[in-house]
């Protein structure tokens, strides 16, 4: 694997998922493949799980680490192409990115859509001028339009709760007071479209993911039927696609709840983090038995050694 930033760049999902349980049972067997090398984290947006689980993994590797926040530490970088550079913004990504990759074996990067232009974001306008010009493999840690690591996380745990071979699997809009980026969702489809599980979405009108994501995934416009008999309810908000990062509702009709749970068959409770309490989910929910957030955020560790593993056995 050269570069990862959707499911298309991993061999096969069984291979991954071979991968990802031998790292996690033999975290420490891969030492001498990371030995020497270095991985650089550039992050253009905030991070806590993806920061501190991608740096143990490669240290778990034998790797060694350096973080770039661009924002607060380096300097702005400029990403439009052939602008007059008179404004704040004093170094280009142009030459940013191949010396980046002059120090380093593995690149990872964080930049999240910017919602100024829907073909900016969908294009992935910054990971790839960094596939482009780093000349060194780059793993995303969450692009304008999905966040890899995440899904590949969320995968592996789904994995480790199933109680059957066809879990019903649900992924949920709920409602937020920022317009967050489609990444998680998308990327989340993404991967489970690659499984046999039983998916559903469910959302509110206005807030259809992107077709390229969504194919023919089923939409359930109705929370509450949506959640009958699911094994699985991930939760997680996004602004509007088609009314490109718009924020058309706050219905806190939508949130989590202990209720709607009860509607499910006994489901797990899943989302990424960071989640805003008794907005996208209430205290019951994610204070309950049936909540495996802590689990899911343990397993980014997990597969991010398995992509780094991957890379650098350049299988
Ligand atoms: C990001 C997102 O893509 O939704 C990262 C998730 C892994 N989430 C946020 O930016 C949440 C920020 C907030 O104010 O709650």
């Amino acid at each position: 694997m050269k570069h990862f930033i959707s499911v298309k760049d991993i061999p096969n999902l069984q291979y991954a998922l071979d991968v990802a349980f031998d790292v996690k049972t033999n975290r420490f067997a891969y030492q001498h493949l990371g030995k020497n090398k270095t991985m650089i984290l550039i992050f253009f947006n905030s991070s806590l799980r993806t920061r501190l689980s991608t740096q143990k993994a490669a240290m778990n590797l034998g790797m060694n680490t350096m973080v770039l926040n661009v924002n607060e530490d380096g300097w702005q970088l400029e990403s439009e192409l052939g602008v007059v550079m008179d404004g704040e913004k004093p170094e280009h990504l142009l030459e940013a990115i191949p010396v980046i990759g002059q120090y380093c074996d593995v690149i990872g990067v964080r930049s999240f859509a910017r919602f100024q232009s829907k073909d900016d974001d969908y294009s992935e306008k910054i990971i790839s001028q960094f596939i482009q010009y780093a000349g060194v493999p780059v793993v995303s840690m969450e692009g304008a339009t999905r966040h890899p690591l995440q899904s590949y996380a969320d995968l592996v745990t789904i994995e480790e709760f199933k109680t059957k071979q066809r879990p019903k699997v649900v992924l949920t809009w709920a409602p937020h007071p920022k317009a967050l980026p489609q990444a998680v969702a998308n990327s989340f489809v993404e991967w489970m479209r690659e499984t046999a599980y039983d998916l559903v979405v469910t959302h509110p009108e206005g807030y259809e993911l992107a077709p390229e994501f969504m194919g023919d995934v089923k939409v359930e416009y109705n929370q509450k039927k949506a959640f009958e008999g699911a094994d699985f309810i991930y939760a997680k908000n996004w602004a509007s696609y088609t009314s490109y990062g718009q924020i058309l509702s706050k219905d806190f009709g939508w949130t989590v709840n202990e209720e709607k749970m009860a509607l499910t068959n006994d489901a797990k409770f899943m989302h990424c983090l960071p989640v805003r309490r008794n907005v996208v989910v209430t205290d019951g929910v994610i204070d309950s038995k049936n909540s495996i957030v802590i689990q899911q955020a343990a397993n980014r560790e997990v597969t991010a050694q398995a992509v780094l593993k991957m890379i650098l056995e350049e299988v």
